[in-house]
Formats: structure tokens, sequence, C-alpha cells
């Protein structure tokens, strides 16, 4: 499908930046850096917008998200604009009684357990995703040549959070239902992979020049499980979106043994954890894959020395491979001192 003329890759603004360009494979004269949850509580501004609002209310006043989406790309002048959201979006727009609560993430009152559980669940209407749309107008009018990135979850960890009913280190229900109830599994999976390629179609259409599909649990499976109980419907999202002209990110925490088959799902750029070195990751990718990547996030409570000795390790280890975009591992601790990342992108850019 071609994007409308008006869409910042096809009217040609975010086309010769340096994230698309990096995700493309191209070697640019200076990185590309952009961080997983630049947005957020790190941000003293986004911790006062957010008071008295909800996570997910937040996310559906178009106003608001653009504000939030924007705070960390004037503050730290990075190269992407991630959209403000969070992955259970979609599964809220579709009728799902998820909330998600401070301090702990998204949690259901009643979580997805039995067929007849199953069968209540309904698609997501495309429709339903205008807040959306409309933040994403708010944010490209202000980004301009900068490319905003938009996103959703992975079946798998959606599907985590689903059938649990909140976060979940073991995943006991869902590992006895892939078990015993494999049908089941693989219609709530499906079900799943439909309402996040919705929400990720309709954030490219509004405006984002990328996307990135977070598996951020997928690590919790062996590559046997993940082969069959996980990657089948991240292809089926990935497929969805082929005709879409965007990169692809995919990520997921301690997935070196998962690399592989998760670039093989449809994926043109891999996200890498902290625990695998870039080389590594890129010799496991028979050094054809771009890559996006993998500062340590302990290194931002370290003194700048060390966390400067660890940007440029990770950026000549990036070098072995095809482009790279500079990135956290996982995702900026709310903990984090702003400025140790203004820094950190000034560096990268060369700046200091
Ligand atoms: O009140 C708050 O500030 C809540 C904290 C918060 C934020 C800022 C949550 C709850 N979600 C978000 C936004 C968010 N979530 C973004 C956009 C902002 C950005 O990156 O700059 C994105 C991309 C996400 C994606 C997300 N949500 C993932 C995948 C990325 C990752 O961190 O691995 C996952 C697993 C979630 C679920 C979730 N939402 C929130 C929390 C605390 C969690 C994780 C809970 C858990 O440990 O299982």
């Amino acid at each position: 499908m071609n994007l409308p003329s008006a869409h910042p890759l096809a009217s040609g603004k975010t086309s010769n930046s340096l994230l698309v360009r990096s995700y493309l494979g191209e070697k640019t004269e200076s990185k590309a850096i952009w961080l997983m949850r630049q947005a957020g509580r790190s941000l003293p501004e986004y911790r006062k917008v957010r008071e008295g609002v909800a996570m997910l209310d937040s996310c559906l006043r178009p106003e608001l998200a653009a504000e939030i989406t924007m705070q960390p790309v004037r503050r730290h002048k990075v190269d992407a604009a991630i959209f403000f959201s969070d992955i259970v979006v979609p599964l809220k727009l579709a009728g799902v009684d998820v909330e998600i609560a401070p301090g702990i993430g998204p949690v259901l009152e009643n979580p997805i357990r039995t067929r007849a559980d199953f069968e209540r669940l309904e698609e997501l209407d495309p429709a339903s995703l205008a807040p959306i749309t409309e933040a994403i107008g708010l944010i490209t009018a202000e980004l301009g040549e900068t490319p905003l990135i938009g996103f959703g979850g992975a079946p798998f960890t959606l599907a985590s959070y689903l059938i649990e009913g909140g976060p979940s280190k073991e995943l006991p229900v869902s590992r006895a239902m892939m078990a015993n109830d494999p049908d089941l599994w693989n219609d709530i999976l499906a079900w799943t992979a439909r309402v996040t390629a919705t929400f990720i179609r309709g954030q490219v259409l509004a405006g984002a020049s990328a996307l990135q599909l977070f598996d951020s649990w997928a690590g919790r499976l062996g590559l046997e499980d993940y082969k069959k109980f996980a990657a089948p419907h991240s292809k089926a999202v990935m497929d969805s979106l082929l005709d879409l002209p965007v990169s692809r990110v995919h990520f997921g925490v301690q997935t070196k043994d998962l690399l592989a088959e998760m670039y093989g799902v449809g994926a043109t750029v891999m996200g890498v954890d902290y625990e695998t070195p870039l080389d590594e990751a890129n010799r496991i990718l028979g050094g054809k894959v771009p890559l996006q990547g993998n500062i340590n996030p302990d290194f931002l409570f370290k003194p700048w020395a060390e966390l400067e000795a660890h940007v440029r390790d990770v950026i000549a280890r990036g070098e072995s491979a095809p482009g790279h975009v500079v990135n956290l591992g996982h995702g900026v601790p709310p903990e984090t001192d702003p400025d140790v990342i203004t820094k950190m992108v000034a560096l990268v850019h060369g700046d200091i």
C-alpha cells in the first residue's frame, strides 16, 4: 500500500533522516540515537502533566499524548520520537478491561483463560483509533524532519498479560495453556495478532516512519517453544504489515538464542538487548541485518567516564553491522537523571 501523500515518509520529510537511512542499512555520517521509554517518569515535565491522570487516559487524550511524545525530543535532541502509548492500549480499545496500575503495569480484573472468555473478545474497529490518529497528526506537525516510530506488543508478550492477568515472570497459566489447550492458546494469540497489527497499521498510516514490535518477554520461552507457540503469531503481525513501506524493528529481552528466529518472522532491523554484544548479534544474524541497541541501562548510574567508555564500545561493536541505531538494551529506568541522557545523546552525535 502507498502511504498517503502528506505522510512524512511519502512527502520526503523524514526519508533522509539518520534513523530511516540507518534502518535501511546505510552507514551514516553520524549515529542516530533514540531510547526505549525516553518519554515517561525520568522526566519532571512528564510527571507534571501526568498528575491526576491515569496512564491509559493519558494515552487516549490526543493533546496530552502528543505533548508527552515530544518532551524527550525537545529535551534530549534524540533522532526519533516514539509514540507515547502502551502495548495494551489496543486491547483496551477492543473492549478488554485492562488498566495500568501505578508501579505494577498492566492488570486485568478478568483474565482470558477459558474458551468462553475468548469468545467474548471483540475485534478492534480501526475507527476506534481516532485518538491515536489525532495525536500522531499533532506530533508529526511538530516533528518536521524527525521521524516518529510507531509500535505494538507482539502476541506472546501481550497474551502473557491477558492470560496471567498482570506482570508475571514464570507465566504459569500461559505455560499450562500451551501444554493442555494449544488450540485455545493459538486462538487467543491469533486475536491478539490482529488487534496489535491494526494498532500498528493505524500509527503508520497516520504518520509514523518506522515501526517496532516489542516482544519483551519472548526470552522467557526456549527456542523450541518460541518457534511453536509465539513465532507464527508474530509472523502473522509482520505479514499483515508487509505492504507498508517502513522498516520493521523487532525487540525482546534475553533473546540471544532467539535472534535469528525473531528476525525470520519478518523484521528488517533487530533490536538487541544489553546482554548480547552487537558484534556477536551481527555474527548470529549473518552480517546482513541493521541493528539497534544496546547500552546497558545500569551504566546510566555510573560515573560519566565509565558510561562514555561503554557507549564508545557499543558504537565500535555496532560498526560491524550494515546499519546501527544507538539505543538502550531495554528502557530508560524511571530513576535516571535526565541530564545524563542529554549528555549521552550529545556524545553519540559527536558534539562532546
Ligand atoms: O504511570 C506511568 O508512567 C506508567 C509507566 C509506563 C509508561 C511510561 C507504562 C506502564 N507504559 C508506558 C509507556 C510505554 N510502554 C511506551 C511509550 C514510551 C516510550 O518508550 O518512550 C512503550 C513503547 C511501552 C511499551 C511496553 N509496555 C512494553 C514493551 C517495552 C518494554 O518495556 O519491554 C511493555 C512490556 C509494556 C507493559 C507495561 N506498561 C507499563 C509497565 C510498567 C509495563 C511493564 C510491566 C511488567 O514488568 O510486566
